[in-house]
């Protein structure tokens, strides 16, 4: 009976908590993920800042949370884009972040949606958007200093069988990982000996890669220069029986695969995350 009486007023203090908070404690909120902070518009071409807060009853650490953007709206949050400040690694939340997004350089709408991935469950806000205006007459397009720090190596460094999206260019080791993609149109040795080496893009929208089919030689060492160019949560490829995963295919960087091709046939180059196929085609 006594247990009674000590029990009911900490159920009354509990409710009172939860519903209501405490001072100094933090209060539950229902919106989970939430932007804070986005312009009603912005000039094509421009960059500006979106701010969303990441919320949670215990302070937790989360491995990614984004804003997902791109031209068309998109019921299925298959945006072309994510801002990447957040993207990987370990954030405590609840807090509060801010990315840069670049608007598009054509008028029109941008749509985006705030994404967090809290303990291994996706958590997205409702759509919005951000109306895109034409430049004022006799304008530049404003470049930010983080956008000609990521031109600017592309310019020199990048030969043009790489075609990446601006946007894209991560800002680290552009030098060491992009300059073998020069050899990678070289035609593989007709001899049976030595290595095949080939360059295989990767396109999220639309699924597929190019070329497709790849047509290799059996028995010969193959050696496979992967480029992407979208970004993606897990953006990795297959080919079985021989590769059972690659590593993250990243935009701007060149990713390896090898493997000796032991039986003759069509096989499947397939995109772990999206899981649309090319073909490979081992020949005699
Ligand atoms: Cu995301």
């Amino acid at each position: 009976m006594k247990t009674i009486w000590i029990a009911i007023p900490l159920i009354i203090a509990g409710a009172v908590w939860y519903f209501l908070g405490f001072p100094g404690l933090p209060t539950p909120t229902t919106e989970i993920v939430a932007v804070t902070s986005v312009p009603t518009s912005a000039i094509v071409g421009e960059s500006f800042n979106i701010t969303w807060q990441v919320d949670n009853p215990q302070s937790i650490t989360i491995t990614h949370t984004a804003i997902h953007y791109g031209p068309q709206p998109k019921e299925d949050i298959s945006y072309p884009d994510f801002t990447e400040e957040f993207a990987q690694g370990s954030f405590t939340i609840p807090n509060t972040f801010t990315a840069v997004v670049r608007a598009p350089d054509t008028p029109g709408t941008l749509f985006f949606r705030a994404h967090a991935l809290i303990e291994e469950e996706d958590v997205w806000t409702e759509e919005a958007s951000v109306e895109i205006h034409p430049a004022p007459l006799g304008s530049t397009t404003p470049v930010s200093d983080d956008e000609q720090k990521l031109v600017q190596p592309t310019e020199q460094e990048v030969p043009p069988v790489t075609n990446i999206p601006e946007a894209d260019m991560p800002l680290i080791n552009l030098e060491q990982e992009i300059a073998p993609v020069t050899e990678t149109d070289i035609p593989p040795p007709s001899a049976p000996s030595g290595t095949q080496e080939f360059s295989l893009e990767q396109s999220v929208y639309p699924g597929s890669f190019t070329p497709d089919p790849l047509i290799v030689k059996l028995g010969i060492p193959v050696k496979l220069l992967v480029t992407t160019l979208h970004r993606e949560h897990v953006n990795r490829i297959s080919i079985l029986p021989w590769v059972t995963t690659s590593d993250t295919l990243v935009p701007g960087k060149v990713t390896i695969v090898e493997f000796t091709p032991d039986q003759t046939g069509d096989f499947n180059i397939r995109n772990i995350g999206h899981g649309f196929e090319g073909v490979l085609k081992v020949t005699n």
